[in-house]
């Protein structure tokens, strides 16, 4: 579990300064700060690293485009990502921008060594380039000419430099299966493991100039440039000292966990361990690949022009808001959507603040807040004997801080803050159940003081768990709470002290923490007249059960091609299927595991239902359904009968 864990390092990816960073950028980083913050929390020495990727293609194109050097672009571009951590309130240790002279003579050590003991060599390329993702295709990677993610790929034939990759292929192969945490989650493992089956081949790590000037020179080749993979994922290293600073290095590596998004799968648990395999250094304990975040069934993403800025959100309605909803919201491992409505309106954002923060927590701070000003003159009353219902609060508060720790080695963040949105809510039924405002009126000060004392205690336990996701505002709710010095963070071990909270304490006049915020009535669209297909002339009695066809027409049936399948934990009968309707990737849980194991799913084309309400099951989205047949308990899943693109209409 991470609480024992001797010290804590953490990475995000180095974010390519082509353009300005968008929400999926924040959320890995706030991700790691979270984790950074909870570590600090649990007293382990932290170490939190982000920074930019400079070199390669895509920096180098969008230079081109404005009209300025890379250089230029670079400098300009970098501020705009360090402006937005420190407006969001990224507490990281270091910034590495892979232009500084500190990793970039590294990285030329590393070049000149492997060179040297033969582990690079100089070879003939011939291969498909796809220029948007920077990166080599061979000919049998490409589905219909262009790249697996289509993008458009170019033939090139070159002279350049290879790292030696496929003789480690065995090795990796047997590391990946003899660490189960090397790779999560489970599905992230199998896929690089499904990647492994084929043989692998050597990785081109040179660019000639006069093709790409902009990148880290080959020491022991002045005509080329590093790959920029190979120069950014040294990164990791050269931040932390090595090959300059045995102490730290050795202080700080192997990372606890490089957080990454499931795009960059293939380069963290295949490039970066054959390279670190041929440095000679020990691997890093978990590449953590996170879900994407999704607008309408796409991935939020610059070039699809779909980005959210997180800025909007931040100007609207606060920095910690935009904190918590993405902790809370996305399910490690899984894509989440972020649904905007015709107004413009963030509505799962504004759903998840309202009922979490506005309903839950802001209602029970000020309930508790409001009648100690009210009935003790804003001064923490002293407890007098607690009752069953008070020892069940402090219960409640205390399971919290346990669940907090356990779902932090697990990397079940989400669920970590349900279980303390569980204990605000065990406060809000335990005012209902107390009943602090007859107290008042029966004129029992003493109960309520105790009552109003257990309500403020649970609230201090709060504030401290929710810390390290919303610091501004658990620092403010800490201040309205009359606790001394409203930013020293509690450790986990101060927040399980009870009566920790000061009676005799004034508090402060204090502001709604979150106020509720008001969505907009959906604007009335004038739906554009359909030809509608003509109604009976008299209505038509239909026998009980049957429908007429345009009811079954509302039930839209696609055909999907399940690309992954998970057994759920825990869950006997459930899989977890990540098809492909064509123009999106969905996931949905189906109740078929006792009928089919996963790797006899993988590849089916199955027919679903794709406009049904998004469903929770197990705390997983299930975005639609599968059909199958069923007769004397054995279950066949309804597939079609021969070869149609995935998204294809039935009907
Ligand atoms: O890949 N949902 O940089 P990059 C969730 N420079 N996360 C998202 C996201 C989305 N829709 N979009 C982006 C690179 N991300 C390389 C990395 S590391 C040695 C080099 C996040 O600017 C996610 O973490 O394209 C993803 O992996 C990363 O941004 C890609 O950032």
């Amino acid at each position: 579990m991470n609480a024992r864990r001797d010290r804590f390092y953490v990475t995000t990816p180095i974010y390519y300064v082509n353009d300005v960073p968008h929400i999926g950028h924040a959320y890995t980083t706030i991700l790691a700060d979270v984790l950074s913050r909870y570590h600090r929390l649990l007293g382990v020495p932290t170490h939190f690293l982000t920074g930019s990727d400079e070199h390669g293609q895509k920096v180098y194109d969008a230079a081109a485009a404005a009209g300025i050097s890379p250089q230029e672009q670079t400098d300009r571009t970098v501020v705009r990502f360090q402006d937005l951590w420190k407006r969001i309130d990224i507490s990281h240790d270091d910034f590495l921008r892979t232009t500084e002279p500190r990793h970039t003579a590294v990285v030329q050590e590393i070049l000149q060594d492997l060179f040297d003991r033969d582990e690079i060599y100089a070879g003939d390329y011939e291969g498909w380039y796809s220029v948007s993702e920077e990166r080599f295709y061979t000919e049998k990677e490409l589905v219909d000419g262009k790249s697996p993610e289509g993008k458009p790929v170019e033939k090139i034939v070159e002279k350049n430099y290879f790292f030696r990759m496929s003789k480690y292929q065995e090795w990796l192969i047997d590391h990946i299966e003899k660490h189960p945490e090397f790779i999560q989650p489970a599905t992230r493992r199998n896929e690089t493991l499904g990647y492994l089956k084929k043989p692998l081949g050597d990785l081109c790590i040179s660019r000639p100039k006069q093709r790409l000037p902009w990148g880290v020179e080959l020491p022991f080749d002045d005509g080329y440039v590093c790959y920029v993979w190979f120069d950014a994922l040294v990164n990791y290293i050269s931040a932390v000292g090595y090959r300059r600073d045995d102490a730290q290095f050795e202080k700080w590596w192997p990372a606890d966990y490089h957080l990454v998004g499931k795009d960059i799968l293939t380069t963290h648990t295949v490039y970066w361990p054959t390279m670190l395999r041929a440095m000679g250094l020990a691997m890093p304990k978990t590449v953590f690949a996170h879900g994407w975040w999704l607008v309408s069934g796409a991935k939020i993403s610059k070039s699809d022009g779909n980005a959210v800025d997180p800025m909007d959100i931040i100007d609207l309605y606060g920095v910690d808001a935009l904190r918590y909803y993405l902790m809370a919201e996305m399910t490690l491992g899984q894509d989440s959507t972020f649904t905007i409505d015709e107004d413009g309106q963030p509505i799962s954002f504004i759903k998840r603040y309202n009922s979490d923060l506005a309903n839950d927590l802001g209602n029970m701070v000020s309930r508790v807040v409001t009648m100690i000003q009210r009935n003790f003159d804003s001064v923490v009353p002293a407890p007098g004997e607690l009752t069953d219902d008070d020892r069940e609060l402090e219960r409640a508060a205390l399971a919290a801080v346990d669940g907090m720790v356990e779902h932090l080695g697990e990397m079940t963040l989400d669920r970590g803050l349900s279980s303390v949105l569980e204990a605000v809510r065990a406060g809000n039924r335990y005012f209902d159940r107390t009943k602090p405002w007859g107290l008042v009126k029966s004129g029992d000060t003493e109960r309520l003081g105790t009552v109003l004392y257990t309500a403020a205690e649970c609230l201090r336990i709060v504030s401290g768990l929710l810390f390290p996701v919303m610091p501004t505002k658990m620092a403010e709710l800490r201040t309205a709470l009359g606790l001394g010095d409203a930013a020293a963070n509690p450790s986990f071990e101060q927040l399980g002290q009870l009566g920790t909270l000061t009676a005799g304490s004034k508090l402060p006049t204090s502001q709604a923490l979150f106020p509720r915020i008001e969505l907009k009535k959906a604007k009335k669209t004038k739906e554009p007249k359909k030809a509608k297909p003509k109604a009976p002339a008299k209505p038509v009695e239909l026998a009980p059960g049957v429908i007429d066809v345009h009811q079954f027409f509302e039930t839209k049936l696609r055909v999907a091609k399940v690309v992954e399948a998970v057994p759920v934990p825990k869950a006997d009968r459930l899989l977890q299927l990540q098809v492909d309707l064509g123009d999106e990737r969905r996931q949905i849980v189906a109740g078929i595991a006792e009928h089919y194991s996963a790797e006899e799913m993988v590849g089916k084309l199955v027919v679903v239902v794709s406009n049904l309400m998004p469903a929770k099951i197990r705390g997983l989205e299930s975005n639609g359904m599968l059909l199958a047949a069923k007769a004397d308990g054995v279950v066949k899943v309804v597939t079609v009968d021969g070869e149609v693109p995935p998204g294809s209409e039935v009907g």
